[in-house]
């Protein structure tokens, strides 16, 4: 059996729990394998929706395994607040019985929270616009060697260890000019969270996930934040501290990339990003706010305003190569319903004259140029055959799937959970 994967092809916020939680129904396991509680997938249960931070999206569901794998960063203090909540939302819940946490996990701790802060908020650091979760924390003190991770908690010097890094750590934060917590309060909070984390089962799921391949279960690997926010791939600086990619989903989670099947990547009909960094095809007047209304373009855990731009071809283009996507999926086009035309990036124009139909860095100086579509009307919400879209609609996705050269195979039309169509 192979592992799947999906992942965002853009900045983030692409609808991948909505995506998950369709599919999620034909696999036996769900795995995370990047990033924190700076992911944000919301999902929609019971007509109420919640958004899961740390926690893979097969969690509502009882006969799938979710793993937390050795590629994310864990925060304790956080994962508490989130499954509390998650059982308070729906109390048929069990992440005692059906979380898997790899023990190989780096963990969050809260003096990296403080530190991503101290280093947004300083001018001696580049501001990046994190969600201030302490994820670039955590991972560079993974990469330093100086971490600890979810095996320790069971080590007897685990108190002394993490008390010895706060300590420091604090004496950091003492230059800034923010008023912290007590090194005591913040002690304890953590520490009543590692007691909670030490309930869920913690395992090597490097070895859990390939025998459970070899037994032919099915693998759903989940990718938070998206392409262009990868730490290597990605619009450097301004990125996430994870591996955003499917090459990631393989390091993150122990497999083989032998062993990938579907690659599904999830795209936007048009573009957001949160926090600071190049984006070509910004929306910079009215209609950009327009869209941010109307499609709900708020961070799901920071509440921050997504800015807004036109798809950008080059990018995307760049994401699935990168990915090696299979199916690409798209969302959110009913939010351009009703709009007179709709614009897309093809290429840029470089300054020597030259262009760029493919790229993960918008070059110095250069133009992004826009195609006008003609928009489409209407409610497509309630549409549950894809040959009555609108035929502008259509128009789009021919456009996309042949400027991609990858099939678009499902379209979500609404924000609802049943809606979203299988295209051919
Ligand atoms: P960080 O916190 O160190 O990972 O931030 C670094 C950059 O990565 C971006 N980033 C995100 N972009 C979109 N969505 C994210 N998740 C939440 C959501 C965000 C929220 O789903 O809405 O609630 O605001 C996410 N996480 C990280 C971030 O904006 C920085 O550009
Ligand atoms: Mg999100």
């Amino acid at each position: 059996m192979n592992m799947d994967i999906v992942l965002g092809l853009q900045w983030g916020d692409e609808g991948k729990g909505k995506f998950i939680d369709l599919i999620s129904e034909g696999y036996d396991i769900t795995a995370r394998f990047n990033g924190g509680a700076n992911a944000g997938h919301s999902i929609e249960r019971n007509g109420k929706r919640i958004t899961l931070k740390s926690l893979p999206s097969g969690i509502f569901m009882k006969g799938v395994q979710n793993v937390i794998g050795t590629g994310t960063v864990l925060d304790p203090v956080s994962l508490k607040r989130e499954i509390l909540n998650l059982k308070e939302f729906d109390g048929t819940v069990d992440p005692e019985q059906n979380l898997i946490i790899s023990r190989k996990t780096h963990l969050v701790l809260p003096t990296h929270r403080l530190l991503d802060i101290f280093m947004e908020d300083n001018p001696d650091y580049t501001t990046i616009g994190t969600t201030r979760n302490g994820i670039a924390q955590a991972y560079s003190n993974k990469i330093l060697r100086q971490n600890v991770r979810v095996e320790d908690i069971e080590s007897p010097d685990f108190e002394s260890r993490v008390g010895h890094i706060l300590k420091r750590d604090y004496r950091l934060l003492a230059g800034g000019d923010k008023v912290l917590p007590s090194l005591e309060e913040i002690s304890m909070e953590f520490f009543e969270a590692i007691e909670f984390l030490k309930k869920f089962i913690r395992t090597e799921t490097e070895l859990f996930l390939n025998v459970a391949l070899s037994e032919g279960k099915r693998i759903l690997a989940e990718g938070s934040q998206a392409a262009m926010l990868d730490i290597d791939h990605g619009t450097y600086p301004y990125v996430t501290s994870s591996s955003t990619t499917a090459s990631g989903g393989c390091s993150g989670l122990g497999i083989s990339p032998k062993k990938v099947g579907e690659i599904f990547g999830i795209a936007k009909a048009y573009c957001t990003r949160v926090g600071n960094g190049m984006f070509p095809t910004e929306i910079l007047d009215d209609l950009g706010e327009e869209i941010r209304n109307k499609g709900h373009e708020f961070g799901s855990n920071t509440g921050r305003p997504r800015r807004i731009g036109w798809l950008d071809l080059p990018a995307l283009r760049y994401a699935i190569m990168i990915n090696g996507v299979t199916q690409v999926i798209l969302t959110k086009a009913d939010v351009l319903s009703g709009m007179k035309s709709v614009a897309v990036c093809t290429h840029y124009e470089l300054e020597d004259g030259n262009i760029a139909t493919i790229s993960g860095t918008l070059p110095e100086n250069a133009r992004p140029i826009l195609k006008q579509m003609k928009g489409w009307e209407g409610d497509i919400t309630a549409i549950e055959d894809a040959s009555v879209l609108p035929e502008e609609l259509k128009d789009f996705l021919s456009f996309l799937n042949y400027e991609l050269g990858v099939p678009i195979t499902y379209l979500s039309t609404g924000p609802g959970r049943k809606e979203i169509l299988k295209l051919n």
